[in-house]
């Protein structure tokens, strides 16, 4: 890892603190900041309609709708592959896949949605590339194997990640998080299916999964954010039970829980230097390229321009049906439209 700083807009993880505390004491909330950091101390949940600071609610806004954009985008990838699957049972189920991908990120702007962010607020921000999205869904699929490795390493890391937030201090991200797990825990399942069949295939289908695990390799490790000495935002989320683990931990249990599976496959890690440290019991990996994430996750790579005109383009085809939904409500409430007529 080169150790350089990621750019942000946000402040430094020590600023968003001192700003925390600042915010909390200029209002008066001591007590009310004592009383909310005691109830996550005891494992409480916070839910939308209790005090928060506001610090609290800003980071979960900009983490929950990052994240629903992720899952919203990262339909693409393997939606590029519904009509290309090699046979009807893998276009069934790579096509349950994304539209489950569609459904967690409604959960997630609902999530968002319930600490005042509105849908229009965050899909402009999305739309308008204001908005951050997961490094890895800039990357273009290329191959059907390209299918396997998105469904085996970035769904099992993401679960990684989410399971951790399974147990994050807000009640309506930890609860939805709880859904999204059990249905990535498929979404790993059909991938690693597709690595291990190809795996043990013809020579050319062996050429092509490595060739795949070769590309997702590091951008899968980037998922899970920048070093830890190098992360603004984690000192003030894991103080608030947002994050429980951080980037670096999360990336290493990765790490050394993938390593051993793909090896037994007899597929390679396109990295050098990784090794097996008998010291601590962990795979040690080579530098990570920093400045490949950077310029990633600031969309100055063509895909991420491809992405948003497809995202684009599907918004403005979908106008019709929020309008109809928009004029179908109005009706419903000025009692045009009654529920015995939606029965019948
Ligand atoms: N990509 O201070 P930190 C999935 C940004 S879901 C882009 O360390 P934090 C399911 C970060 O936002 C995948 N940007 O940030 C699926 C921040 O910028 P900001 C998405 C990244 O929040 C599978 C700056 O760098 N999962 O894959 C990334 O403490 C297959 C500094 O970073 C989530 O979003 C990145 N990878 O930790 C779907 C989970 N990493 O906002 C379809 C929820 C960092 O200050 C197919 N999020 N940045 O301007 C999290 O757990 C955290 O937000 C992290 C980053 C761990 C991603």
């Amino acid at each position: 890892m080169d150790g350089t700083t990621i750019d942000s807009p946000e402040t430094s993880a020590s600023d968003a603190e001192k700003l925390a505390h600042f915010e909390a004491r200029a209002a008066g909330d001591d007590e009310k900041l004592a009383y909310f950091e005691a109830r996550i101390a005891r494992g409480e949940k916070i839910e939308p309609g209790d005090w928060m600071p506001s610090e609290y609610r800003r980071q979960l806004i900009r983490m929950i709708s990052q994240h629903a954009h992720s899952e919203i985008v990262g339909q693409l990838p393997e939606g590029a592959w519904i009509t290309r699957a090699p046979s009807l049972r893998r276009k069934m189920i790579l096509l349950a896949k994304v539209q489950d991908e569609a459904g967690h990120g409604e959960y997630l702007y609902h999530a968002a949605e319930t600490l005042g962010a509105t849908r229009e607020e965050m899909l402009e921000a999305l739309l308008s590339g204001k908005a951050k999205y997961s490094n890895i869904f800039n990357y273009p699929t290329l191959t059907w194997a390209d299918v396997g490795v998105i469904g085996y390493l970035v769904d099992f890391a993401a679960i990684l990640n989410q399971t951790m937030l399974a147990h994050c201090s807000y009640g309506p991200y930890a609860r939805a998080m709880v859904r999204i797990c059990m249905e990535e825990n498929f979404h790993k399942k059909q991938g690693q299916d597709i690595v291990i069949t190809l795996a043990r295939g013809t020579l050319r289908q062996k050429a092509m999964v490595q060739d795949a695990i070769n590309r997702w390799w590091w951008p899968t490790l980037m998922m899970f954010g920048p070093p830890d000495n190098d992360s603004p935002n984690s000192a003030v989320l894991i103080r608030w039970g947002i994050k429980t683990r951080t980037n670096d931990e999360l990336r290493q249990d990765f790490i050394d829980k993938i390593v051993p599976e793909l090896h037994a496959l007899g597929l390679t890690i396109p990295d050098p230097k990784l090794h097996y440290d008998q010291a601590s019991s962990s795979w040690k990996t080579g530098p990570i390229q920093w400045d490949e994430f950077r310029q990633v996750i600031r969309g100055r790579v063509p895909c991420n321009q491809e992405r948003m005109q497809v995202r684009t383009r599907a918004h403005e085809d979908g106008a019709w049906v929020r309008e109809a939904m928009q004029a179908y409500a109005e009706r419903y409430s000025t009692g045009v439209v009654s529920t015995s007529n939606e029965e019948h």
